[in-house]
């Protein structure tokens, strides 16, 4: 699997030097993640004390992870940048396109036939550029990263959010798109704008029910989906040196779903731990020998309210075990809260499905403490009532759980063991009655529960909780069940209670595993053909986009005014759509299908100016474009939160948008937007969004002078003949702005490649 121990003693070997001219310009003790920040500076040691929030810095990641479903557009993006190997070390993992059906063998097989085509591109083109390539079924990629590649001290950027996972062994891992992925494999910085921080402060311990999961509800429930917006969370504290490091990337990994940019922790015995039990002697010894460097300085955590820009300080001897939802990761409410809440707000208590997985809660001590739950049903004679459904995190995670008898223990729960891979986290599930859309709930270990993303049912009601809470609550299929204090009813009439969940950190006999479902590249790759069918429905080779026509953008149509909550998911929805995730084309099919129609609150019904009709988006975008109008999409807080996938910027690129207008945008998603040559703004005033209606034709003015920093004019032309001047803010620097004129990033790569 090659972890490659030279680059990270190579990194290492800078720390000192690097440390020591940060300590030079920032004049003050340092937190962790500037230490991580400082040490990847691009242009070598640092020369200037860079302003949190508002400067952009050039970074030098030391790898790249990308899952099937991302790497795809990132390596057609990649393939055009002409280089003839990736520049850092960097990995795709096959684990999006599994559907969770029948179970793990037949799951899998029927995956791989269906998805061949895509399997065999992303192995050749790996295989030919120098990549690390992990196989259907080798499990979720953050925990193969985790296992494998994550290291103290290291900076690696994914094009997935969740790679954030990964500051569970203290790195600085963060979420991207597939073409900043591709700068980086091409060998080029990474821009990032220097993150604000924010310090968690851990006391006490865990200890009943609460887990690692309740840790992380809770900080969403303080911070919101967009509490997290341009910060690096950074825990500490004795209460996360108590966590176990797979418990660390559990927080870590839902750092996501607050917007946060990433999230750490220093490195401490629960990381030398997990480093040795998964084969990484050797990065632990040299991770010690600069411990120092790995862990913010003892005055910043002694006094950490004046060196975090905001402080939340969680006890976790009072953690109680919580679940967040439905619809949201950040609508948290205590277990013992929970059938009040429910009865309230008309949440079905009926639990249909417990679903333990995905890359938040797939470790070897998710599955033991999940699996002490499940013991105690069988034990205790209690007949479970909901359904289970188990996704190991990994194989090597997998293997050891069966050798161990933990899948055991949950099929005798008559729990489907689905593939090591994402399934019903990203909606891979073929649930059986889902298409009926029946009110339903649904509890899972995974980090979202946006509408429709498990299973494709609007009115299924999923809630977020610990494995071991998930457990408990689809024995008793009650939502509203509180192990800590309730009983259940057992076969024999008695009442029982559940006892607390116990679990092993690691395995007390090791991880072993046969074959982990690792290929590694050719060492000359040059030969290797990558072989795209022009007639393929799933693979389709990028055509450059049009550079800018140099002039202000006029008559542009309103193709949608976005209410309310507008993810990734409604713009670029996953679960059937994933497959077509490497043909622009074919998916642009599905472009904001899921947003809400402001004027009609319908999803996937907008008004074609053109025509007067009511149509689905894509189509009507379609009709501008065969006209060679411009359209704009105007959306409300938060535009874009949730995943990387670069689709939802392409996609109306592709069919022509010109330009996405919003109160506010998650930060990925607005970079894709700037990577891919679109105009990504916000209102100066946010009540402007207001002035928009229905039949308006907006001009964009002020594009021949774009220059950071100074608002673009939009003029709003009403269908009654009247007209309205808004300013529109954006936060492209001159880097960016040469992105726009060039119609894309990648156009420049190109051009400067072939000079
Ligand atoms: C997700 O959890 O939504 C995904 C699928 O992993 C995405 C990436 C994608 O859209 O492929 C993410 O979180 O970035
Ligand atoms: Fe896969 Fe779900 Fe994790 Fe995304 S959040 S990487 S879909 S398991």
């Amino acid at each position: 699997m090659a972890f490659d121990v030279d680059m990270i003693k190579k990194v290492y070997s800078r720390y000192d030097e690097r440390i020591a001219a940060a300590r030079q310009v920032v004049n003050k003790p340092l937190t962790l993640s500037e230490k991580i920040l400082y040490a990847h500076l691009w242009d070598g040691n640092a020369t200037e004390d860079y302003k949190r929030g508002v400067s952009y810095v050039d970074f030098a990641p030391d790898r790249v992870a990308m899952q099937d479903a991302t790497a795809q557009m990132a390596l057609l993006q990649f393939m055009q940048a002409g280089r003839p190997k990736v520049a850092v070390p960097s990995t795709v993992h096959c684990d999006h396109l599994i559907q969770a059906k029948e179970g793990a063998d037949k799951d899998l097989a029927r995956a791989k036939n269906e998805s061949s085509e895509v399997f065999n591109f992303l192995s050749s083109v790996s295989n030919k550029y120098g990549i690390g390539f992990w196989k259907p079924g080798a499990g979720i990629i953050h925990q193969v990263v985790l296992e494998n590649y994550a290291f103290p001290g290291g900076m690696m950027i994914g094009t997935d959010s969740h790679t954030v996972n990964a500051g569970g062994l203290g790195m600085v891992a963060i979420g991207v798109g597939g073409a900043d992925a591709c700068d980086v494999m091409a060998g080029l910085p990474w821009e990032l704008k220097f993150p604000k921080l924010i310090g968690v402060k851990l006391t006490g311990k865990l200890s009943g029910w609460a887990a690692a999961k309740d840790v992380i509800l809770k900080v969403a429930g303080i911070l919101t989906v967009k509490g997290g917006t341009g910060a690096i969370v950074e825990y500490f504290g004795e209460g996360a040196e108590s966590l176990s490091c797979t418990g660390k990337g559990t927080i870590c990994n839902m750092g996501a779903e607050i917007g946060a940019t990433t999230s750490t922790f220093g490195y401490d015995e629960s990381m030398e731990r997990y480093l040795r039990a998964t084969g990484r002697a050797e990065v632990a010894d040299a991770a010690n020998a600069i411990k120092q460097h790995l862990t913010a300085d003892a005055e910043v955590y002694a006094n950490p309210e004046q060196y975090f820009d905001q402080l939340i300080e969680i006890n976790l001897s009072e953690l109680e075990p919580s679940l967040n939802g439905p619809f949201t990761p950040d609508l948290y409410t205590p277990v013992s809260r929970m059938r009040e809440e429910a009865d309230k707000n008309g949440w079905p208590l009926k639990v249909e499905w417990g679903l333990i997985g995905s890359c938040t809660n797939s470790s070897y001590e998710d599955l033991s403490r999940a699996a002490s739950i499940a013991k105690q049903a069988v034990d205790k004679g209690l007949i479970t009532k909901a359904e289970f459904g188990i996704n190991p995190g990994s194989e090597q995670v997998r293997f050891t759980a069966d050798r161990d008898g933990l899948l055991k223990t949950f099929e005798d729960l008559n729990a489907t063991i689905f593939t090591n891979a994402c399934g019903p986290c990203i909606g891979m599930w073929d649930r059986v009655g889902a298409d009926k859309q029946e009110k339903n709930t649904i509890v899972h270990s995974f980090n979202r529960n946006f509408a429709k993303r498990a299973d494709g049912n609007p009115n299924t009601y999923a809630f977020v909780a610990s494995p071991e809470l998930v457990a408990a609550i689809a024995i008793s299929g009650d939502l509203g069940f509180n192990p800590v204090t309730d009983t259940l009813t057992n076969n024999k009439g008695e009442q029982v209670k559940l006892d607390p969940p116990v679990g092993d950190e690691l395995p007390t006999k090791g991880f072993a595993v046969d074959d982990p479902g690792y290929q590694a590249p050719a060492a000359d790759g040059s030969a290797v053909v990558v072989d795209v069918a022009p007639t393929s429905d799933r693979l389709q080779l990028l055509e450059p986009f049009a550079a800018w026509e140099g002039t202000d953008l006029k008559g542009l149509k309103l193709l949608i005014k976005a209410k309310g909550k507008c993810t990734t998911d409604h713009i670029s929805m996953a679960g059937p759509w994933l497959k077509y995730r490497g043909h622009l084309d074919n998916i642009s099919n599905n472009m904001l299908i899921g947003a809400v129609n402001f004027f009609n609150e319908k999803t996937d019904n907008v008004k074609n100016q053109l025509t007067g009709e009511y149509g689905p988006v894509p189509a009507t975008q379609r009709d501008y474009k065969a006209n060679g109008i411009g359209s704009i999409v105007v959306g409300d807080e938060n535009y874009g939160e949730g995943s990387s996938r670069e689709h939802a910027a392409m996609e109306p690129r592709h069919l022509g948008v010109r330009a996405v207008l919003v109160k506010s945008f998650a930060r990925i998603h607005e970079t894709n937007l700037k990577k891919q040559g679109m105009l990504g703004l916000t209102f100066a005033d946010k009540d402007d969004y207001n002035k928009i209606q229905e039949n308006d034709t907006i001009d964009i003015l002020g594009l021949t002078e774009f220059a950071p920093g100074k608002p673009l004019t939009l003029v709003l032309h009403h269908a009654d003949g009247t007209q309205e001047e808004i300013l529109a803010n954006h936060t492209y620097n001159a880097q960016q702005i040469e992105w726009f004129k060039a119609g894309g990033a990648l156009n420049i790569i190109r051009k400067n490649q072939a000079k």
